[in-house]
């Protein structure tokens, strides 16, 4: 086999593991799971992911915790007339046979609240995830510099995709 072959073939494994961040609990499965490198002193941020639930009856994520942050909330976001606004939901439901696929500036994400140090692009940490039905689900999200995916997002971001605008004081 030649050193060209082994390189390509080292490659396409080094890119199928950096894709591999996939968590499976019972009928879920959890992709993709991804945090907002925060910038300066910015004290939340937020963290997106796709839950699939390949099962056969309902499941609802109930809430969600991590080591790096004070307090995680699953919030919601909608356009209320041409304000997006987000708002705390006490749960989010992931009906059988459907995924919910969570994304900077529509849907839901989860709310990182008073970080405990900043999110770097690279860096890791674990999320528990808790659901209804499965129990506690521990992922690992990857940080991400998300700002191409606001520019992509349709329409009108201003105002939302910078969670540090928001007043999240309580
Ligand atoms: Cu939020």
């Amino acid at each position: 086999m030649s050193l060209r072959l082994l390189v390509a073939i080292a490659t396409l494994l080094s890119a199928a593991l950096t894709h591999a961040h996939s968590t499976h609990a019972g009928p879920l499965e959890i992709e993709q799971a991804q945090a907002r490198a925060t910038v300066g002193n910015q004290a939340n941020s937020a963290a997106y992911m796709e839950i699939e639930n390949n099962g056969k009856t309902d499941e609802a994520l109930l809430s969600a915790s991590s080591p790096v942050a004070d307090r995680v909330e699953i919030h919601s976001m909608s356009m209320e007339g041409d304000v997006m606004k987000m708002r705390a939901v006490d749960r989010l439901d992931i009906k059988a046979g459907t995924a919910v696929k969570m994304r900077p500036g529509q849907g839901y994400h989860l709310m990182l609240l008073g970080l405990k140090k900043p999110l770097k692009e690279g860096d890791k940490f674990p999320l528990t995830l808790h659901f209804r039905k499965a129990g506690k689900v521990k992922v690992t999200v990857q940080v991400a510099d998300m700002t191409q995916q606001d520019t992509q997002g349709q329409g009108d971001h201003s105002g939302h995709g910078d969670h540090a605008g928001h007043d999240h004081q309580h």
